[in-house]
Order: structure tokens, then sequence, then C-alpha cells
């Protein structure tokens, strides 16, 4: 059951500048319903790009998780970073990449994020922080603990985000990762995401013991659980846990159980699930909730629209510029590539 969408019923709900639930800002609301709107937008052009042959390599939707990147990285300074995983369009946005530059990273285009080469399991953008997705489960988990060990070894503010999948709990990294962010008590918050499968297995049926959060605990790392399809409720979490982590108190993790509406990737048609687990959850799904949320608080139905054509417009025109960009030139295939020079390895004149 979804929770409540006001805490206090009966305060005004006309005056639609005043807080709608505890003492959040109707602005703030209004802001994570612009940022899934345009994670949504840009998840749905993607997805038809696909269909219509124009994306390179395989593409995974958080269609239905758009509140946990959007309610953790509204907490995160531009100059913070995140490392995300294979399922990271959500994330992305939510730190600020273009929209632009990201679509046509699907399309393999110079003008995508990383010059076309990545796709969409491997966008990065330094430029707001965001090391990079990851299309290997678990691996980004050491990445974002070395980059937080660089920061408190170089006495730098900055802190460190890691999102991942419930299946990630069950890869040596997370254990790795997690002991080493302990045991230098180190500037890193982990986001486990948990939708509840693991590609195409329910991952409880794959995972010892309790779960994620008893994991981390068991590492002696706080976990905090939250409802994260009530971007509220994940907005209001993060702050904490983002705070303590800035304040030097060590690795906190957060725990957000979610549910991935669409397949494991978008040519999934998931039939190892019942259609109406899938009905149900679409009922629990974080920008309706968000919307209700916005509606009661007295937002004229109207202005939630246009958020949502503006969103749309702006996929519209991801998609046209990115369709209409060059591919790289060919003999730019081997510039930042890694290892290349590596005996056997990248270019065919190393590999002779
Ligand atoms: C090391 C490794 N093993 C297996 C895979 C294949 N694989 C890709 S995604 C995935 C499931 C990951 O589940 P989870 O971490 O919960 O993320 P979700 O897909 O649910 O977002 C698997 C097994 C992989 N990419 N990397």
């Amino acid at each position: 059951m979804p929770a409540p969408l006001v805490d206090r019923p009966g305060e005004s709900r006309a005056d639609a500048t005043g807080p709608i639930r505890g003492n959040v800002d109707r602005a703030r609301i209004l802001g994570h319903y612009r940022t899934m709107a345009r994670v949504r937008a840009f998840e749905e052009a993607a997805d038809r790009a696909l269909q219509a042959g124009h994306v390179k390599g395989a593409v995974h939707l958080s269609i239905g998780q758009e509140a946990v990147a959007s309610g953790v990285c509204v907490n995160l300074d531009r100059g913070d970073f995140i490392v995300s995983n294979h399922r990271g369009h959500g994330h992305t946005l939510a730190k600020g990449a273009d929209m632009g530059a990201m679509m046509a990273e699907l399309f393999g285009r110079a003008t995508g994020a990383c010059q076309g080469k990545g796709g969409s399991m491997h966008i990065a953008d330094f430029q707001v922080g965001m090391l990079g997705a990851n299309g290997v489960v678990g691996a980004g988990i050491p990445i974002a603990v070395g980059a937080a060990h660089a920061m408190k070894l170089a006495g730098d503010p900055r802190i460190v985000t890691c999102f991942f999948g419930d299946g990630a709990i069950n890869r040596g990294p997370f254990l790795e990762g997690l002991n080493w962010a302990k045991v230098f008590d180190l500037p890193v918050l982990f986001v486990c995401e948990d939708n509840g499968f693991a590609a195409t297995t329910r991952t409880r049926a794959v995972t010892a013991g309790p779960g994620p959060g008893a994991r981390a605990e068991s590492l002696g790392i706080p976990s905090t659980p939250v409802d994260g399809n009530d971007v509220l409720a994940v907005d209001q979490t993060a702050a904490e846990l983002v705070r303590l982590v800035r304040a030097g108190a060590g690795p906190q993790f957060l725990h957000a159980r979610t549910y991935r509406l669409r397949g494991h990737t978008a040519v999934d048609p998931a039939p190892y699930r019942p259609a109406a687990e899938v009905e149900e959850h679409w009922r629990d799904e974080p920008i309706r909730r968000c919307r209700d949320l916005l509606v009661l608080g007295g937002l004229d139905t109207d202005e939630l629209d246009r958020v949502v054509a503006d969103a749309e417009a702006e996929a519209a025109r991801a998609v046209a510029d990115g369709l209409a960009a060059p591919h790289p030139e060919a003999d730019l295939a081997w510039t930042d590539v890694q290892d290349v020079d590596m005996p056997g390895a990248g270019r065919p004149e190393a590999r002779a």
C-alpha cells in the first residue's frame, strides 16, 4: 500500500505556496516531479528509438524507479560524485547530465557523452561528477570507494554516492568495497536500489540471510530502509545520510525498496512474473504518487501536464539531434580507450 500522501490532512491545501507534507515546500516537490518526468520521457524515447533500430547495444530502463535517483541526487552538490550501474539513466540525469549528450551516446554518435563509444551502460560525465555507469554488476562499488578514499586522503570535502541493485549484494565487490569503506571511514553513501529482481530472477531466491541492510550492518555500516517509490521519503532520508557522510561519520547505507515496471532490458517482455503483480505496482509508481501529492497541495493539473509536455519535448529534441549527429571518425576508434597498447589487446598493430 502506498504511504499516505499527506501527513496532516485538514491543513490548507488551497495555499499552494505553503508546505505540502511535513515541512517540504511545493517547489522542492515540483522539482522532483520535473526530474522524474524527464527521466521517464528520456527512457520512453530511448525505448522507441531502440525499437526503430537507432540504439547501439542494450538498454536497461529504470521506469518505476525514478524516485530513488531524484530523491538522492537532489541532496548532492554539483561537485559531489556518483557512480552508477547498468540501469543508470535516472541517476545520470538527476545529477545534471545533458539529455542530448546521453541520447547521442545511446545512438553511438560523436556528440555523445563519451563520444559514442560507451553506450547506455557506460555513460560518464565528469563535469557533473558522474564517474560512470557500469555494465559489470557490482563493479561500480570499488570505484566509488576508491574515489571516496581519494577525497579523504586529499582532504577534499566532496562525497561519493554509489547506486547499485539488490543483485549486486551477492557479488564479491560488495563485500570488498563496503569493508574497505568502513575500515577507513570513507565519505560514501551506498544506495541499494532494491527492485526485487536480478535480471530474470527474484533476488530473494538467490540471497541468503535477511538481505542488503543486514549485510551492511554486519560490517558496521548503518542501514536505513526507505520506501523507494515515495520521492519525499527518499529525499528526507537521503538528506540525513548525506549530512552524516559530509560530517565525517563514515559510510552510510540507504536501502530503497522499489519495483522495476519494465523488463530487465528494454526488449525483455518479463514473462517470469504475473501481469497482475506488475499492474498492482503501476498503481504505486512514483511519478503518479508525486503528482497526486502536488494536486492535493493545490497545484494546477495544467501546470503539471506542462511539466510532462516539456520533458517529452526535450526528449524528442534529444532524439532528433542525436540522429542528425555524425558517427565518430573511424581513426578515433582507439583514442580514449583504456589499455589499447597492451600486447594482445586493442589496436590491431599492438595485437600483431
Ligand atoms: C558480473 C556480472 N554478472 C552477471 C551479469 C549479467 N547481469 C546484468 S544485470 C544483472 C542483474 C543485476 O541485478 P541488480 O544488481 O539487482 O540490478 P537491476 O538489474 O535489478 O537493476 C545481471 C545478472 C553482469 N552484467 N555482470
